[in-house]
């Protein structure tokens, strides 16, 4: 899946500790990869690539690191070739639906209008679909199903709009073809001259293919399309085609469907679909954290460390919340579950042993390190054990040992870094 090989790519970039040319164009070699086994468009893909080599030549760092800010440019410049939010009108109005033979237009038909009932609007169903007898009973039931009124024709001449209500959303489902030959062009300007639809959506099936941008281009070309729905994004890997090729023409992708049923139909909001995409749901706030989290990294390279501050730290990472979306995006992706959770309660008992310790303990940590009998009455009066007394006491010997060494050599400063971020450490 497109998400999947995103996911995997933004975990490597996070996880390597230094980010040279040579990796930076490998990664991106990889985005295009990803993007181009998702059916996206060659062009697309390619002008893409080029938008986040020049940004990352360009754009200031504003308080992010490299690896940060290349993550978030993939983010911002995916959104773009996605779109944007669909705000849809909710007023009374006439939608037309288009598309080829079973990319799903009866079926979203039904879903839009349950989704603009929903929303307190009255709507009706309206089959102009008059090559098979059966596309009308489909849509008939539908409309039974979801109590809304039906409205069907025996032929194109006996249809006429202004006999349809006023005051409805009317939602208009026409028949499909194997290709959008001449015979459906002519069908579709005839029908789009008598229903003057306020909007034209047409309806592409997420497996479609390389074959979208054409399709798209041609339907566009016949009447204006007004916007792309994305259907069967539930069942398909490749939806990136069908996604980006609403853009190529200058229209919004308004809704995707997700399933066979009527609820399944979701208003298009391309900054939601990238996060869902990354693995993100929160990918702006998580950023705010992740920055968060490296200047407690600075803060700590400068303090004196001893219980006191590692109890600080302790506290601002347990802070940050939900440690596993913190650390994936430090690129900690390999780290299980269990050591995280067990990361956590750890991280509680410690805190309560920091808490049993006399203030002059706290700042002097050789206090405790030798003498047994301060870290017995610490584990009693903090209602733990010996053993964990010394667990923190070799944690804290542990950070020691690595600070002390960043301390003398500059350049292992980036590697502690990378060290956190493999997720060796574990806070
Ligand atoms: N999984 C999944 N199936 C869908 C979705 N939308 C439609 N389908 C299924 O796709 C098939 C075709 O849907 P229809 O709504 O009949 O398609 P159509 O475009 O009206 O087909 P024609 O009128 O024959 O051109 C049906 O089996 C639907 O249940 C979706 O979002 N997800
Ligand atoms: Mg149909």
């Amino acid at each position: 899946m497109l998400g999947d090989s995103l996911r995997k790519l933004i975990g490597q970039i996070t996880g390597k500790s230094y980010l040279d040319e040579a990796s930076i164009e490998a990664f991106i070699k990889e985005l295009q990869r990803a993007l181009l086994m998702a059916d996206v468009n060659v062009r697309v893909v390619f002008d893409l690539c080029a938008r986040v080599r020049d940004r990352l030549k360009r754009d200031e760092l504003k308080g992010y690191t490299k690896k940060e800010m290349f993550v978030k440019i993939i983010y911002d410049e995916l959104i773009l070739i996605f779109g944007e939010k669909y705000e849809p009108t909710l007023e009374p109005r006439k939608i037309l639906v288009l598309g080829l033979y079973g990319s799903g237009k009866t079926t979203t038909c039904a879903k839009m209008a349950h989704f603009y009932k929903s929303k307190g609007l009255g709507a009706a169903l309206i089959c102009l679909d008059f090559d098979r007898p059966a596309a009308r009973e489909q849509l008939s039931q539908l409309a039974e199903k979801i109590h809304c009124k039906f409205y069907t024709y025996n032929s194109p001449s006996d249809f006429l709009a202004a006999s349809l209500p006023k005051s409805e959303v009317l939602i208009f489902d026409t028949a499909g073809r194997n290709a959008l030959d001449s015979a459906l062009i002519d069908e579709l300007k005839r029908i789009d001259a008598k229903v003057q639809a306020d909007e034209k959506f047409l309806v592409v099936s997420a497996d479609i293919g390389q074959a979208v941008k054409k399709q798209t281009e041609e339907f566009d070309k016949a009447v204006n399309v007004t916007g792309v729905i994305v259907t069967k994004l539930d069942g398909s890997a490749k939806g990136g085609g069908a996604l980006t090729s609403a853009k190529t023409v200058n229209v919004p992708i308004t809704f995707v469907g997700t399933g066979e049923k009527i609820e399944e139909l979701e208003l298009f909001d391309a900054k939601k679909y990238t996060s869902r995409l990354l693995g993100f749901p929160d990918f702006e706030g998580l950023m705010e954290k992740v920055k968060q989290l490296e200047l407690k990294e600075a803060d700590l390279l400068e303090e004196k460390l001893n219980f006191r501050t590692f109890q600080q730290q302790m506290r601002e990472a347990r802070k940050l919340g939900p440690l596993k979306n913190v650390l994936g995006m430090m690129g900690a992706h390999d780290v299980p579950d269990t050591i995280l959770s067990k990361g956590e309660d750890k991280m509680k008992q410690f805190d309560v042993i920091i808490n049993s310790m006399t203030k002059e303990e706290r700042e002097n940590p050789e206090l405790l390190k030798q003498d047994r009998n301060r870290m017995l009455r610490i584990a009693r009066g903090s209602g733990t054990s010996e053993e964990v007394v010394r667990e923190l006491v070799g944690e804290f010997n542990k950070m020691e040992k690595m600070l002390s060494k960043i301390m003398k050599n500059k350049n292992l400063r980036k590697q502690f870094e990378g060290m956190l971020k493999g997720g060796k450490f574990q806070i």
